[in-house]
């Protein structure tokens, strides 16, 4: 209500604001003063270039001043095989843009301030060049295939799913709904049974076939427990909205589409225990728990895990979607998973 009320009162204010300028345009007219009014003079267009060249100076100061503010709330070196590929492809692509951003800009804003309007300055003619749309037709038309050809190899690499033999992969399906995940083991027989959204109770959240025998030894789970170094293969359902899956330590996003499966192949190469021992990992949680005893004194310090976030803003809970990720040694890993409970277990019980 108060927000409606704000909004309601900002407009109100512009409308008067406008009034105001249209009352002001008429008095002047009425007192003769309109034409002259109308003419910018060399001192107004002198401020106005000046104003331009502080700007920009102003700008890209900001924009410098923003870059280095933040960068140690970026993420970490990518813990996953194929994620150093597509950083490497994130930052070609912001170096190009910063090149390109700082270039025009510089143009766009020095050139306001050099040429403002002078009494006797005359502009050129200059309306065609041949050569120059060829070279700006060109040259972009190169720079984005080259582009895409390197992004297109990049997501080849990265979206194979035959880089191993279908049962080398760990089968692990993520069930996504408002607001929350499960995490869905495979179990030995490395199979997933039938399922369906009328088998859905609140003692079987994933709507599985207890007549299905693939599903007797699967398992589920409220945390993602992933082998370092041994290939995962992920797939997404969803039960009611789209979402999307993401894993932004392991460089990895996936939709879950209601009514199909999709799905996304990895290996993770850092345990959570390593990260949590790297340099950039431990600079930036000294900072987030600085910020929080700020603003929440007396709260815990936390530390760094990974996580499965919800990408897709999928509803009013959606920023509270996420899964905690644990990234352990094999042996870890498998005392870990003989610890929890079968579906056949649970629905029995
Ligand atoms: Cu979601």
């Amino acid at each position: 209500m108060i927000g409606f009320l704000i909004s309601l009162g900002i407009i109100l204010l512009i409308i008067a604001g406008v009034q105001l300028v249209k009352v002001l345009d008429l008095s002047a007219e009425l007192q003769g003063k309109g034409n002259e009014n109308e003419v910018s003079t060399e001192g107004e267009n002198r401020t106005n270039g000046t104003l331009y060249f502080l700007f920009m100076i102003a700008f890209f100061g900001f924009v410098i001043w923003l870059t280095a503010r933040y960068k140690d709330f970026l993420l970490p070196a990518p813990a996953s095989e194929h994620g150093q590929g597509i950083d490497d492809m994130m930052h070609l692509n912001l170096v190009i843009i910063a090149i390109v951003f700082f270039i025009t800009n510089i143009l766009l804003f020095f050139f306001a301030f050099r040429y403002y309007g002078r009494k006797n300055g005359k502009a050129t003619f200059y309306p065609h060049n041949n050569k120059l749309e060829v070279a700006w037709t060109i040259t972009p038309m190169i720079a984005l295939a080259g582009l895409i050809t390197y992004g297109l190899t990049i997501w080849n690499s990265t979206m194979s799913t035959t880089k191993y033999a279908p049962d080398e992969y760990l089968k692990i399906e993520l069930y996504a709904k408002q607001f929350d995940w499960t995490a869905h083991y495979a179990g030995a027989d490395k199979a997933f049974g039938k399922a369906s959204y009328r088998l859905i109770t609140p003692a079987n959240v994933l709507g599985l076939d207890s007549t299905d025998a693939h599903n007797a030894d699967d398992k589920i789970t409220k945390e993602l427990h992933l082998p370092v170094n041994k290939p995962v293969l992920l797939t997404f359902r969803s039960r009611d909205v789209i979402h999307s899956a993401y894993l932004p330590h392991f460089r990895v996003q996936m939709n879950c589409v209601p009514g199909m499966t999709t799905q996304f192949a990895f290996t993770p190469t850092k345990t959570t225990a390593e990260m949590r021992q790297d340099p950039f990992v431990i600079n930036k949680y000294a900072k987030i728990n600085e910020l929080r005893h700020e603003r929440l004194p007396g709260e815990e310090d936390v530390q760094f895990d990974y996580l499965l976030l919800c990408n897709k803003i999928c509803g009013t809970a959606h920023n509270n979607m996420q899964l905690k990720v644990v990234v352990e040694t094999e042996e870890e890993f498998n005392a870990w998973l003989a610890q929890q409970s079968t579906f056949i277990d649970n629905t029995t019980k």
